[in-house]
């Protein structure tokens, strides 16, 4: 076990398999059982009749957003029920009734929950009460929440310079609350602002800036009727995002067609048994009509063979392509067609792996079709290379004029429920000079104008001792982010971390010499204030901001919202003659979205405008405005194809999502789209390269990647054979962030290469 200087505390808690058992992969999504599971795990947390009640103003317009996801919900949301069955496992996870107080942390030191598993960890229950764990000790211990205010303000007061704070964002937040922290960070005086987003889409928003001038997707729910075709690359659906499967469904039942671009042939992606219609829940529809099963991170030789074929038929007659689009709109098509040129198909298909007649399916699809929509999460994403991906999928809709249309567009599908709007109120690490000019006019204080640090590079400063307090607003840190010992140490070297948390979790054992943790509520929950209930905005993944308004109460008397503590902690800091009225705003959410819609581009007038289904944001590309572009235009990409230079025992692993978790916090033990019950230590392996190696079903393994001569290993997984390309593989995350190194990430938007790791595999004697 890793020694820290003062703790003795698991990085992983305690190793050991849990009685795993197999069965076939289904080849569907949700269906009756999808409802069945989802009603268990609510009825077991919460009761019947309060999972009942709840459940049915989720995702309604007078209801709470649910923090399952950003897919946005329907103009018309179904009378049935508008959540799926992970959404009810996340709203099951936040209102339990298990807690953990005072008398628990009393009994457990941190030292033997750390030796817990992250399954046990967060079934601990709801946090009740602020909590402090003094230097040396292995208790945390209660503290008031003035007494904490005053400990932040001490420890941040004492730093040389603002730039060692870090302030650290998760996408679940609100609009309001994410607007006050960005705030305060800059009023602080440092633009040390990273959040899960690094991890996460940041890929899209580069790649999506520089080529389109905006760094969010084009399309609305309501596109997804007029599509013509949806291609979903790197993204599993009927796990992540189960309501989108809806939008698929009506997108087929208009005659649209779906193709998937995934190494692996997703439950949700073959088949459909909609929960929300009686003949649905029998019989389905198969969602999917062409499938292609690409190599893990050759999804740039895959779009280029595509884009090839598709302009050797467009040469013939000058139809494939839609030319006057590409006049009027982009640049840089001579040097795109140029670059297609410099690889051979033969080539191309080698490297992708995509039998030649499953692409040519594809290629004949396309080229009679111009409403194209193109969906990605992850699987793009999380490569050294992610911005080429999706530049690669923005040439593609370039080519077919596939943009500003009804019908079609850019659908990178986000990850937590407000990370979008996290964002557009000012979340981020770089500057923003715009928003910089307006927060000294509305605020009347100079913002910092130096870059701050993103997820990797606040790890580093941490771990080489520039960054001294981290401050988490959400989230799991120490879980999420890449190479688990090295990012464990850089919070060890802290002197204070602060985590705004509603559930326990490893992120609260795992911390500075000094460790604060201030329970907050809730989406699902009730805020009040003098005994008027509020609510808050989010936006959805389409980029349109409604509200949230939570119904139940509150688990515990002593949790405060987020934007209180916020603005209590910016007051403790500040003091109360700063230029910004700090404590007015925990009381007052309508004065924060005055200011919001102040300083905001998009948002005036954001607390009428949220009422009913809410309001979209402008986007310049619904406009087909590139103005802000070079010459004006969007623009066409050469995109580099991957190069992993694998020894013959080397592997590609993915390290992704389980049916049953959300993110680090882990709902329970089965994977049941893919088979796998009461187990996560699994690695999926393709069979033919099982037995080349002379390994079986259920062997027992370790995973070591080996970069810049520095081996790490992550212990114990047990074979599992499934359909996946040759070469590749695939296991869970946080179980492998172990391997992930921590300064290997995209070109240009450092996001850690969490789906392209290479790995070699040591075989394990295990009784
Ligand atoms: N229930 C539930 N919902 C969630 C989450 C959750 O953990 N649980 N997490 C939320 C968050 S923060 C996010 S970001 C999203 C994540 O949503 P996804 O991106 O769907 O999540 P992953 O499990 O990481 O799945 C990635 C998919 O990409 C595929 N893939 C991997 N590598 C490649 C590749 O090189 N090319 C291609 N074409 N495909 C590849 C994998 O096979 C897998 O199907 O979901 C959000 N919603
Ligand atoms: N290897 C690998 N690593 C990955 C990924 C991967 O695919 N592979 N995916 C990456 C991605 S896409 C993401 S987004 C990150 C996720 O990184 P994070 O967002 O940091 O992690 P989560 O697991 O979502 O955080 C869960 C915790 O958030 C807290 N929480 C939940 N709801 C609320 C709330 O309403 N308010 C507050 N204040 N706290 C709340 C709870 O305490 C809970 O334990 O992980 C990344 N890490
Ligand atoms: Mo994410």
């Amino acid at each position: 076990m890793p020694k820290t200087i003062h703790r003795d505390v698991s990085l992983t808690g305690k190793i050991d398999f849990t009685g795993i058992q197999l069965k076939a992969p289904m080849d569907y999504a949700a269906g009756a059982l999808g409802v069945k599971v989802a009603l268990q795990h609510t009825f077991n947390e919460m009761g019947a009749l309060e999972a009942l009640s709840t459940l049915a103003r989720m995702n309604q317009k007078e209801g709470f957003d649910c923090a399952g996801c950003a897919w946005p919900d329907p103009e018309k949301p179904s009378k049935i029920a508008e959540y799926c069955e992970n959404g009810a496992k996340a709203l099951a996870e936040e209102a339990t009734y298990e807690k953990v107080d005072e008398a628990f942390f009393k009994k457990y030191s941190v030292n033997e929950i750390s030796q817990w598993s992250d399954f046990k960890i967060g079934k601990s229950g709801r946090l009740t009460t602020p909590m402090v764990l003094k230097e040396d000790s292995l208790h945390y211990e209660p503290i008031t929440w003035e007494d904490a205010y005053a400990l932040i303000a001490k420890e941040l007061k004492n730093l040389t310079s603002p730039n060692e704070a870090i302030f650290y964002t998760s996408g679940r937040s609100s609009n309001e609350a994410a607007f006050l922290y960005g705030l305060f960070s800059r009023a602080f005086g440092t633009n040390n602002m990273p959040d899960c987003s690094n991890m996460c889409h940041e890929s899209s928003g580069v790649a999506l800036s520089e080529t389109l001038g905006i760094g969010k997707g084009s399309v609305t729910l309501e596109d997804f009727d007029q599509a013509e075709v949806v291609i979903v690359m790197g993204q599993n659906p009927g796990t992540n995002h189960p309501r989108m499967l809806s939008a698929l469904e009506k997108c087929k039942h208009n005659g649209g067609k779906i193709i998937s671009i995934n190494p692996l042939a997703e439950a949700g992606l073959i088949r459909f048994k909609n929960p929300q219609k009686l003949t649905g829940l029998v019989k389905g529809i198969s969602v999917t009509d062409i499938h292609l099963q690409v190599k893990i991170n050759q999804d740039v030789a895959l779009l280029k063979l595509i884009m090839k074929k598709l302009a050797a038929l467009d040469a013939k007659n000058k139809t494939v392509f839609d030319h006057e689009f590409i006049e009027a709109y982009s640049h840089g098509y001579a040097s795109f067609l140029e670059g297609l040129s410099s690889y051979s198909n033969n080539e191309l298909l080698e490297i992708c792996g995509v039998p030649e007649e499953e692409v040519d399916k594809v290629v004949s699809l396309l080229a009679k079709k111009n409403r194209i929509i193109i969906c990605w999460a992850m699987g793009l994403t999380q490569h050294k290379n992610g911005v080429d991906n999706i530049k690669e999928c923005v040439n593609l809709l370039l080519l077919k004029g596939s943009l500003g249309k009804t019908g079609s567009g850019t659908c990178p599908v986000r990850g937590h429920s407000n990370v979008q709007g996290d964002r557009t109120v000012g979340i981020m690490h770089y500057v923003s000079p715009e928003l910089n000019t307006s927060i000294k006019k509305v605020f009347g204080f100079t913002p910092p104008n130096d870059e701050g640090l993103d997820t990797v590079h606040a790890v580093e400063a941490m771990h080489n001792g520039k960054a001294k307090v981290f401050m988490a607003l959400g989230g799991n840190f120490v879980s999420a982010v890449s190479d688990t010992k090295y990012t464990a140490e850089a919070l060890q070297n802290c002197s204070l971390t602060v985590q705004i948390s509603t559930k326990l979790n490893r992120s609260h054992l795992i911390t500075g010499r000094k460790a604060l943790i201030l329970p907050t509520l809730g989406r699902s929950e009730k805020d009040s204030k003098n005994g008027s209930p509020r609510f808050l905005t989010v936006e959805n993944s389409m980029g349109k901001v409604h509200r949230t308004k939570g119904m139940l109460t509150p688990k515990s008397n002593n949790l405060k919202s987020e934007p209180e503590i916020i603005s209590e902690i910016a007051h403790a800091v500040l003091g109360k003659n700063h230029s910004v009225p700090w404590q007015d705003f925990g009381t007052d959410y309508d004065l924060i979205r005055d200011k919001i819609s102040q300083t905001i581009k998009g948002f005036n007038n954001v607390t009428e405008k949220s009422e009913g289904s809410g309001f979209y944001l402008p986007n310049n590309v619904k406009e087909l405005d590139f103005s802000k572009l070079p010459h004006g235009k969007a623009q066409f990409s050469t995109c580099a194809i991957a190069d992993h230079k694998i020894e013959p025992d080397e592997f590609l692993l993915m390290t992704f999502r389980s049916h049953d978790q959300f993110n680090t916090t882990i709902y329970g033990l089965n994977d049941r789209y893919r088979g796998i019950y009461n187990e996560r230590r699994v690695l999926f392996m393709n069979e033919t390269d099982m037995v080349n190696r002379g390994f079986k079903k259920l062997d027992v393994v370790d995973l070591i990647s080996n970069y810049d001569t520095i081996e790490r290993r992550a212990a114990q997984f047990l074979l599992i054979p499934y359909n996946i390309p040759k070469g590749n593989l695939a296991a869970y995350f946080p179980e492998t962030n172990m391997v992930i190194p921590h300064n290997h990430f995209a070109r240009s938007s450092n996001t850690p290469i969490s789906k392209s790791v290479v790995v070699r595999l040591e075989k394990k004697a295990y009784k």
